[in-house]
């Protein structure tokens, strides 16, 4: 499809960003598919030579398989340069993650990293947040957190796997989707969940993105934040 083609012209320009001797936070989905891959065609074409920091188990394997050393993120120093998708990009440079379950080691690289690039098609991007806000959650007293939810008119749903069970996280913790109008003010959102008790992480990005790489219809655009 378009768009499929979009995440791929996207995704092979965002991986010209990563040089030699670069610590790399690797993202997860399937636009960031297409940076391992291209990243994985120059280790093994021109020798690039990087060290790879999963976000996710699933981009850690496909990762390692295309010849990619990867380490924890606790095993390096810092991160150079963080590339991952986003769910949604608003005018503001904030974002929504999550979409892919994996919004928590996300956060965490993306905190540690010395530059964050966020990769999309262009229906990502949109005026403000809205709709669609992924929260990781703490198992033991997530049903209390999920009424709570209800109760203030968050409109939450469980993030169920294709049998109808609870997706775990790679941190072992459940993911409530929360559906919402348009989100004026993300960061007091943020402030709000990340105070609830049980709530671990939220899929509210603000305030760590320093590039945006858009695949459009014919050609892919770089905006500075
Ligand atoms: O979970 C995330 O934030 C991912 O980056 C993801 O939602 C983006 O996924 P996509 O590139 O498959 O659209």
């Amino acid at each position: 499809s378009t768009q499929d083609l979009q995440k791929i012209i996207a995704g092979r320009r965002a991986a010209e960003f990563v040089q030699d001797d670069m610590v790399v936070g690797i993202g997860s989905g399937s636009t960031i598919a297409h940076v391992i891959t291209a990243l994985g065609e120059r280790v093994a074409n021109e020798n690039l030579k990087i060290v790879g920091v999963p976000t996710s188990e699933k981009t850690r394997r496909n990762a390692a398989k295309l010849g990619i050393p990867m380490y924890n993120v606790d095993d390096v120093d810092k991160i150079d340069l963080t590339i991952d998708g986003a769910d949604q990009v608003a005018d503001d440079f904030s974002a929504i993650k999550g979409g892919g379950a994996a919004l928590l080691w996300e956060k965490i690289v993306a905190f540690n990293s010395r530059e964050n690039i966020w990769v999309i098609d262009q229906t990502k991007r949109v005026p403000k947040l809205e709709q669609y806000l992924p929260v990781e959650v703490i198992p033991y007293g997530s049903e209390q957190l999920f009424k709570r939810f209800t109760a203030d008119g968050f409109h939450p749903t469980w993030r169920l796997d294709q049998n109808g069970n609870p997706v775990r996280t790679d941190s072992a913790n459940f993911l409530i989707d929360l559906h919402l109008p348009v989100i004026e003010d993300p960061r007091a959102l943020g402030e709000e969940l990340i105070g609830m008790v049980g709530v671990v992480e939220h899929g509210l990005f603000t305030d760590v993105v320093n590039q945006i790489v858009i695949g459009h219809e014919n050609n892919v655009e770089i905006i500075k934040a």
